[in-house]
């Protein structure tokens, strides 16, 4: 078994997109709407691609989720439903006298048409709340997302290892 299965050869394309999406998207700097981009994919509906979660060490009572979501219409993510963990919640990061905090999002997560939204760790991201098994790198987890207009649309998610990513978050829960 190779718990490092590279990745590299899915998101090829889609990583080129992301660091274009992340250059261009600075905290401190509204969202632009690209023009190009709500042409290029009219009719595409929502597009989900770098799905992927968080291994997590033996027993932890959540594993952070993380997904990049493009919708050609002005559309909301409200919710996540998995078999595999007890439920989903729909988080945001701030910062707030030093600290890092997270809330739920109740209304979920705006996808402004035609622009790009990632839930990365750090920012917005998905928590699932007691996994019903430990989540083990090189897995794959089936989930549901469902939307304010859009269809709901199943995605499964990549476990990557913990190394992978800075580990920003999810420490105090
Ligand atoms: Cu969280």
């Amino acid at each position: 078994m190779s718990a490092r299965r590279p990745f590299s050869l899915a998101i090829g394309p889609i990583g080129a997109a992301l660091i274009l999406a992340l250059a261009g998207c600075q905290p401190a700097t509204p969202d632009a709407p690209s023009p190009a981009a709500s042409a290029a994919d009219a009719g595409a509906g929502i597009v989900v691609s770098e799905a992927w979660i968080r291994e997590t060490p033996p027993n932890a009572a959540v594993a952070g989720g993380y997904l990049t979501l493009h919708s050609a219409a002005a559309d909301r993510l409200l919710s996540v439903d998995t078999p595999a963990a007890a439920s989903v919640e729909i988080h945001e990061m701030s910062h707030a006298g030093g600290m890092m905090r997270m809330r739920e999002l109740p209304d979920g997560v705006e996808l402004p048409a035609g622009t790009e939204v990632t839930l990365k760790p750090g920012g917005n991201h998905l928590m699932f709340i007691d996994p019903v098994e430990p989540v083990r790198a090189g897995q794959s987890i089936e989930a549901t997302l469902r939307f304010a207009n859009a269809p709901e649309q199943a995605v499964t998610f990549e476990v990557r290892p913990l190394g992978d990513a800075p580990a920003a978050d999810h420490t105090g829960h």
